[in-house]
């Protein structure tokens, strides 16, 4: 009698990728642009934690377990364990926003403290506002370079750089 039980399914290791940034810098808008290719304009705040599995796929052989942080003063005490294990680190910071850009070496200081084997990467997020844009991409490039560290802008409302940003994640594991 032959098995009718089907193959398992190919097995994918599973990275961490932490998402972190302060309130309202799009972190959870970024997440989901990159795991169901949508965008809603409604702000959602993260309570603590959300995890998000993005699947591998023929192109990526990594599953990634994203975590994104609430980037709410009172959940920081909580960061550690988002940061710990970390194989990618997304520090986000808002391009409409120069606080956002302010609160930058806040997260990279966790970053470094929590998760220094990590990738970093500095994401500038909302770059389809063109008008509204306080920092400008050679500013946050200056940043980025200091810390050592690659700057990409994306917008998660046109899906721009986002496939090109995970892209780059996977392929850096
Ligand atoms: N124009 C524009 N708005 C965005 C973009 N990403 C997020 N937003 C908006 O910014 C607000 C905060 O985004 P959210 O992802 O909830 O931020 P979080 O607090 O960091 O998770 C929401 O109203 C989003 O719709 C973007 O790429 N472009
Ligand atoms: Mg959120």
């Amino acid at each position: 009698m032959t098995s009718t039980t089907p193959p398992p399914p190919p097995f994918h290791e599973s990275k961490k990728v932490v998402v972190a940034g302060s309130a309202s810098s799009g972190k959870s808008s970024l997440v989901q642009r990159a795991v169901t290719n949508t965008f809603t304009s409604d702000y959602l705040q993260t309570f603590g934690a959300d995890l998000c599995v993005k699947n591998s796929s023929e192109k990526t052989k990594y599953a990634l377990n994203i975590w994104t942080c609430g980037g709410h003063e009172r959940y920081r005490a909580l960061l550690e364990q988002f940061f710990v294990g970390a194989d990618v680190v997304i520090l986000c910071f808002d391009m409409l926003s120069t606080s956002s850009f302010q609160e930058l070496p806040y997260w990279f200081n966790e970053y470094k403290r929590n998760a220094p084997d990590a990738l970093a990467i500095m994401v500038g997020t909302k770059s389809d506002d063109a008008d509204s844009i306080k920092i400008k991409p050679q500013d946050a490039l200056k940043q980025a370079k200091e810390w050592g560290i690659e700057f990409r802008a994306v917008s998660s409302k046109t899906g721009m750089n986002i496939g090109e940003l995970f892209d780059h994640v996977v392929a850096s594991l």
